[in-house]
């Protein structure tokens, strides 16, 4: 045989044998092939037979490259039978039957849980929910609620100024005179959200916190119905052993002014560490509305009544869950915050 035919036939067994192992996809088919081109009487030992007959000058060529074709061709039906064996077994699929990766879920802030209950509570009451600007008037912020020049309140060492007359809202109140402005009568409202003071921060200040002050407004509205509406929130927020007490208090914006407490929400009374041995626990400041509030709000005094409340959602929150450091709701230590 010419050494041209010699050469020529490898190639072909080569294109043969690549076209066919190209299309096995399974074990018999691959046996197949195995034995078609590298069993004892395939094409490459029929090849070998040739190469004997070959001229002697073309032998050493063609016997190195049909010896780099069975290599070759053994090495690949090889790979591929490993290869169709893993994927018949499912050795390259995922096993369905690991435990899954657990998703990162987000929570809820704890200040957010405890605002959305303050809400509920009271929205049972009957309140519905204001909102206004935090960027606020110095008229908003201080003048309508009686707070005059000159008090403590107004000075640059307590409030946050934006310019001369603008103020970062010291307290909700303004929503509730912009509501009144807007709205005769009977008015029920809650306005929750932030509140800005210039305070250094420490284990019980902020400079940015959370308020929810309520108002109601109608006519024959009595501090008796303040003292229900407290104690009926501090029944649902707190538990239905709750009790609460009101002392005396001053505020421009109320007139006669209390503060108010419940009863220490960690011992229910019995006297212990956060309660100073008192059982009891301060919340906040209330009062019947001012008159002089009422007539910059453009409300008639002689006819309507109304009572006013504030509290700090920070410090009820705190009271929740024993928090011991404000500080630790705005620091976004996840530590902290997956724990609510
Ligand atoms: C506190 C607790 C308080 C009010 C807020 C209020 C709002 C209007 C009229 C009258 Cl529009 N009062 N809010 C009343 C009493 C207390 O907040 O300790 N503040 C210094």
């Amino acid at each position: 045989m010419a050494s041209e035919n010699l050469t020529g036939e490898i190639r072909k067994i080569d294109e043969a044998f690549q076209s066919r192992l190209a299309e096995a996809k399974d074990a018999p088919s691959l046996e197949r092939i195995r034995t078609d081109f590298l069993g004892r009487k395939g094409h490459i030992a029929r090849l070998f037979e040739t190469l004997g007959e070959a001229d002697p000058a073309v032998r050493r060529e063609a016997g190195r490259l049909l010896n780099e074709l069975k290599n070759r061709a053994q090495s690949a039906v090889l790979g591929e039978a490993a290869r169709v064996s893993a994927k018949e077994s499912g050795e390259d699929r995922p096993d369905l039957t690991l435990p899954g990766y657990a998703p990162p879920v987000g929570r809820l802030h704890p200040l957010t849980i405890v605002m959305r209950r303050v809400k509920s509570c009271f929205q049972k009451l009957g309140f519905a929910v204001a909102q206004g600007p935090e960027v606020e008037s110095d008229y908003y912020n201080f003048e309508a609620l009686n707070i005059p020049p000159g008090h403590p309140a107004r000075d640059m060492q307590d409030t946050l100024y934006v310019s001369d007359r603008v103020v970062l809202r010291t307290h909700t109140s303004p929503v509730q005179i912009r509501v009144m402005e807007n709205q005769k009568p009977p008015v029920r409202i809650i306005a929750p959200g932030r509140v800005y003071r210039r305070d250094t921060p420490d284990a019980s200040h902020s400079p940015v916190f959370h308020q929810v002050e309520g108002l109601c407004v109608d006519e024959g509205v009595s501090f008796a119905d303040l003292k229900a509406v407290i104690l009926a929130f501090a029944r649902e927020m707190f538990g239905s052993d709750m009790t609460i007490r009101f002392r005396p208090s001053f505020f421009p914006f109320t007139e006669p002014s209390a503060e108010y407490d419940f009863t220490c929400v960690i011992c229910r009374g019995k006297g212990c560490r956060v309660c100073k041995n008192t059982g009891w626990v301060e919340i906040s400041g209330a009062g019947m509305v001012n008159p002089e509030v009422f007539r910059f709000a453009g409300i008639d005094s002689e006819r309507y009544t109304g009572y006013a409340f504030g509290m700090g959602v920070e410090r009820l929150t705190m009271l929740l869950y024993e928090v011991q450091d404000i500080r630790a709701f705005y620091e976004n230590d996840l530590r902290f915050l997956g724990q609510f």
